[in-house]
């Protein structure tokens, strides 16, 4: 290198270390975005891209919003530490996340004591939001939520598989999580008020592979099970699936889970197994949302080879209700933040969108699915 050239390097060198400093606000995005559930959060981190881009784009904020994504491996121990990070950082005036109902719970305690706000597109335990009213609570509140909870979820479900399809007797099971339990607890409650019994309750793991010593009690069960409600994310709801094929458990024995298990990598675990499932999702699919007809276009042109996950029109959701309170707020503020969130009245892909004193959306509608695994699609079950 020529002694002219060693000093223009030098000088690009110097200008980028000591450059103009980046200015931009961050939204973060707290999701997994690696490991089984990382599907998932990579669909909400695109779809919060896409609101930040038309933002920008829009002129609407004196400077530049960025999509800020975080990892935190569907792992409440690892949404601690994430939270910890976006806590600490000053650009950062508010958070989409987190996708696990575990995780959020976690780490909404971190940033309540920053404080900075936490919509979360998908996390659907009601303890994300109820957790706030306990007296140890350290902050204000600050947890939004943009879909309805497993009380009603898990409800729904019950009164699905008593009303809808006449079954007297299920078996249950969940993964341990706080989720999977919650929602399976929920199902039971509301599946015993109705007259029906829950003739065996089971725990697995997440990362279990093997299940047949388990289907293989409950297709012998002389209590005579009708299907499985399972509380539970898609990984092991495909799995589960598959194996109970290969046991000849099939329709009009059914299998019944919620929004964890709703996505198309059950397809990717189960093929064909899948068919016939039932799946529970909160709120309505994207493509039966007239007000989300623009979101799935735009989607689509902008993210061309991505599938569009079933919780990303929340993601979205919850990225444009944060940028329209901190218009209101009138700037990145992080507390008058929280304190416009409160008033969210907002109109959007989900219709509108008003929060209830706990910070939950005041929406109470869940859709029954039925998976069809040739169309590789969850078709809505009237
Ligand atoms: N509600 C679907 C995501 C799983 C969870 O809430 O943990």
């Amino acid at each position: 290198m020529t002694f002219r050239k060693a000093l223009v390097v030098a000088a690009v060198a110097l200008s980028a270390a000591c450059g103009p400093k980046d200015t931009s606000i961050k939204i973060a995005v707290a999701v997994p975005l690696t490991g089984d559930m990382g599907t998932e959060g990579q669909g909400l981190r695109r779809a919060v891209e896409l609101a930040v881009e038309e933002a920008n784009a829009s002129g609407r904020f004196p400077y530049k919003l960025v999509a800020a994504p975080y990892d935190d491996r569907a792992d409440p121990k690892e949404a601690v530490n994430v939270a910890n990070l976006i806590a600490s950082d000053p650009r950062v005036v508010a958070v989409v996340g987190h996708y696990n109902s575990g995780c959020a719970i976690s780490a909404a305690k971190v940033y309540a004591r920053a404080p900075v706000a936490m919509v979360s597109p998908a996390a659907t335990n009601p303890e994300v939001t109820a957790q706030q009213n306990s007296a140890d609570w350290a902050g204000p509140r600050m947890v939004f939520r943009v879909v309805p909870t497993d009380d009603v979820q898990g409800s729904y479900a019950a009164t699905f598989a008593s009303k809808k399809l006449g079954k007297k007797r299920m078996a249950l099971l969940h993964d341990k999580t706080a989720y999977g339990q919650g929602l399976a607890e929920q199902f039971k409650k509301t599946f015993l008020e109705q007259g029906g019994k829950i003739v065996s309750e089971d725990g697995i793991s997440v990362g279990d592979k093997d299940f047949k010593a388990l289907l293989t009690k409950i297709k012998n069960d002389p209590s005579k099970a009708e299907g499985i409600y399972f509380g539970g994310l898609y990984t092991e709801a495909g799995l589960l699936l598959k194996q109970m094929r290969e046991l000849a458990l099939k329709h009009p024995f059914a299998f019944i889970s919620g929004d964890g298990s709703m996505t198309f990598g059950l397809f990717d675990v189960a093929g064909d197994a899948a068919d016939g499932a039932y799946l529970s999702i909160v709120g309505v699919p994207a493509d039966e949302l007239a007000s989300a007809k623009k979101f799935v276009e735009d989607y689509k042109a902008r993210f061309p080879n991505d599938e569009r996950k079933p919780f990303d029109h929340f993601g979205y959701e919850a990225a444009n209700i944060i940028m329209a309170a901190m218009e209101r707020a009138g700037g990145p503020d992080r507390v008058k933040v929280i304190e416009e969130l409160r008033k969210t009245k907002h109109q959007g892909v989900l219709g509108t969108t008003v929060f209830d004193d706990k910070g939950d959306t005041t929406s109470k509608i869940v859709t029954m699915t039925r998976a069809v695994a040739k169309k590789r699609a969850f078709d809505s079950v009237r």
